[in-house]
């Protein structure tokens, strides 16, 4: 049975009956609510970079204020930003099923807007201040074009990982044990290219789950899913979510 969203029952039967469904979001979420995924291109000032080449530690060592003007930006957008029908389908459906691991890749906050609670941000948070020599949270001028650490005087960065870093330890351990505990693995609006959060999928798989994704278009990973569901989170997630309340 295939739904009006184009959603397979049997998909929706797993994710309905789930004692656990772990969540992998990716910038696919946030699209909607009008910021640019990773790979879309960047648009304006910022066209001429790559999101990879600026997103890294030797980024910042190179032009501190440069990559600040960036986070900047993406600051801006964001707080323009709202939560949109996909974010709070997520949110809701927390309160619909046993358990429900949220883990986002995305740096923007958008999940905890929509009222997802115990978030795990694999990537960090675009809203945080980390001192680059602590590697600690700080209080700063995030005004200043390259804020300092109030306590040591070193250059203050945005609290996200960047590629090459390690992700958060506790996050890490988080998400590989919700991924190969849960019943049910959704990964929405990734592209599945970055590791090791794409990775968690096929932890989720190799661990007997039934794996789901949801994305308008094929990514590399596709084949491996149990259903590829192709179609826009604002659409896709609150049928969802519609189709899973009809109890019978
Ligand atoms: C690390 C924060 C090691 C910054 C980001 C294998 C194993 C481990 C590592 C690697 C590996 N191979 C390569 C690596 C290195 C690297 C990596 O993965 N590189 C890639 C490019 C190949 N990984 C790392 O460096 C990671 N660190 O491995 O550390 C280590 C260990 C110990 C000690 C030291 C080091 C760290 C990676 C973190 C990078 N930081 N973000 C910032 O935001 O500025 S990643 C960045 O990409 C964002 O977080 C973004 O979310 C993420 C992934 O991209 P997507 O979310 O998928 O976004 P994308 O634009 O690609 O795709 C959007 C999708 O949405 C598309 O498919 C589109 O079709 C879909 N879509 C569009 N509209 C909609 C939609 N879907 C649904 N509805 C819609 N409406």
């Amino acid at each position: 049975m295939i739904d009006a969203a184009g959603i397979p029952g049997a998909a929706v039967a797993a994710v309905r009956d789930a004692r656990h469904v772990c969540v992998l979001t990716g910038a696919g979420v946030s699209a909607e609510s009008g910021v640019p995924t990773f790979r879309d291109a960047q648009s304006g000032l910022w066209e001429k970079f790559d999101p990879l080449d600026l997103a890294t530690p030797e980024a910042f060592l190179r032009d501190p204020a440069l990559v600040w003007r960036w986070y900047r930006w993406r600051r801006d957008l964001v707080a323009m930003a709202e939560p949109n029908p996909g974010h709070v389908a997520l949110a809701t459906l927390a309160a619909r099923i046993p358990r429900l691991t949220l883990v986002t890749q995305n740096v923007d906050g958008l999940h905890q807007r929509a009222g997802s609670k115990d978030v795990i941000e694999f990537h960090g948070n675009l809203f945080t201040n980390r001192c680059f020599a602590e590697d600690c949270v700080v209080d700063c001028d995030a005004g200043a074009e390259v804020p300092v650490c109030p306590g040591c005087g070193s250059n203050v960065r945005p609290g996200v990982v960047w590629f090459g870093e390690a992700i958060p330890e506790h996050a890490l351990d988080q998400s590989f044990a919700a991924a190969a505990d849960c019943d049910v693995f959704l990964s929405i609006g990734t592209s599945s290219l970055v590791f090791p959060a794409a990775g968690l999928a096929e932890i989720a798989k190799q661990s007997g789950a039934i794996v789901i994704e949801v994305n308008p278009n094929p990514t590399g990973m596709s084949a491996g899913f149990d259903y590829a569901i192709a179609g826009n989170v604002g659409i896709v997630l609150p049928d969802l979510l519609a189709c899973t309340a009809e109890v019978e």
